[in-house]
């Protein structure tokens, strides 16, 4: 028996999502290195991509703690509608596989595909879920390097289900959801991660995960000044008790390119004014 998309979709709605498309499994776009839905599961048809609005209070929040807790509200009703929506097509006869909105998430210190070993460690989603949602007409990637929905800008979290179910597939759109000119996520990098409409991952990953405005420097020269401010954070941190906090909260040291982009028709009478 099959399965109607728009029923589908209507229960996943009624669970809390704000939004939901599909995308077929064998037309996805594909990041690098790349993940398709195939090698997670070969009997894959449909990907289904689900987004949950962030509550606006808590991106603007002056703490991100309460953010970061919000983020772990939306990754919890995504999981717990991917794993009800997983549970429902596997008793229409479907085999049917979940994805996470959060970790964990594969762990590399050698590139997947050269086996060539990296300065330091990467991680990657076992799907990526911006180019799941892109797929399944969610919106577009911005300047940002995330996912801007129409009605709730970069303010979403995604989470997917793959499944063997023949869904009929929402239209992907590629365009730009950049106005002209525009460059607020940038100018509010603290590190400098996003410049000239590329993204540089590592003083992200660095800044994001231990607040830290350096990398690891390859030359010695440049071991003085890094060494410096790691002595900063020494004598400002407790990083045992918060290394406790991060294994009860996934604590995030920045959402700042997040917080800085205007995009949302959803939020256009509650936004904060800057
Ligand atoms: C891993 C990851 C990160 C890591 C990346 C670490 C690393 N690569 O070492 C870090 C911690 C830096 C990170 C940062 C952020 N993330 Co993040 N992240 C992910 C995750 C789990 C996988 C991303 C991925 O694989 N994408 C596919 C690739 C191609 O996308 P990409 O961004 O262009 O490139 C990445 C990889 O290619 C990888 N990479 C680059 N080179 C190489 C080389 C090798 C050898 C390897 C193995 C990997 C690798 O790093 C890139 C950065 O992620 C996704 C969830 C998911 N399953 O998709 C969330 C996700 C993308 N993150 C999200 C968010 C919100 C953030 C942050 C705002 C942090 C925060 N506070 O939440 C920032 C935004 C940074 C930005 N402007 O892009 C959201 C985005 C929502 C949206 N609206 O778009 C997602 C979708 C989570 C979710 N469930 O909603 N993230
Ligand atoms: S999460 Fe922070 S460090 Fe990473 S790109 Fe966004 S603003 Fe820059
Ligand atoms: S802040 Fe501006 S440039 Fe950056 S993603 Fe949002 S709309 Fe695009």
């Amino acid at each position: 028996m099959g399965i109607e998309a728009k029923d589908l979709k209507d229960m996943i709605l009624a669970e809390g999502i704000d939004l939901v498309g599909i995308a077929s499994a064998e037309d996805l776009l594909l990041a690098q290195p790349p993940r398709p839905p195939g090698a997670l599961m070969p009997t894959a048809r449909s990907v289904i991509v689900m987004a949950v609005a962030h509550s606006l209070g808590a991106v603007y929040a002056p703490d991100i703690r309460l953010w970061t807790r919000n983020k772990m509200q939306t990754s919890r009703l995504l999981d717990r509608t991917a794993e009800k929506i997983g549970r429902f097509l596997e008793r229409k006869g479907f085999l049917t596989l979940p994805i996470s909105a959060d970790k964990p998430v594969e762990i590399h210190r050698r590139d997947p595909v050269t086996g060539t070993g990296l300065s330091h460690t990467k991680t990657l989603g076992q799907l990526s879920l911006k180019h799941a949602a892109v797929s399944a007409g969610l919106g577009a990637i911005g300047r940002s390097n995330l996912l801007l929905t129409p009605r709730f800008g970069p303010h979403v979290r995604l989470g997917a289900v793959v499944t063997a179910a023949v869904l009929e597939p929402d239209t992907k759109e590629i365009y730009d959801p950049c106005p002209a000119g525009c460059r607020l996520c940038e100018q509010a990098c603290p590190v400098g991660a996003l410049r000239g409409g590329r993204y540089n991952v590592d003083p992200c990953f660095f800044y994001w995960s231990w607040g830290f405005d350096k990398v690891p420097p390859r030359r010695l020269r440049d071991w003085p000044p890094f060494l410096k401010m790691l002595l900063g954070h020494v004598r400002r941190r407790d990083f045992v008790v918060e290394f406790g906090q991060t294994m009860i909260t996934d604590v995030d040291n920045c959402m700042a390119c997040m917080r800085a982009c205007p995009q949302g028709s959803d939020w256009k009478g509650i936004r904060p004014r800057a």
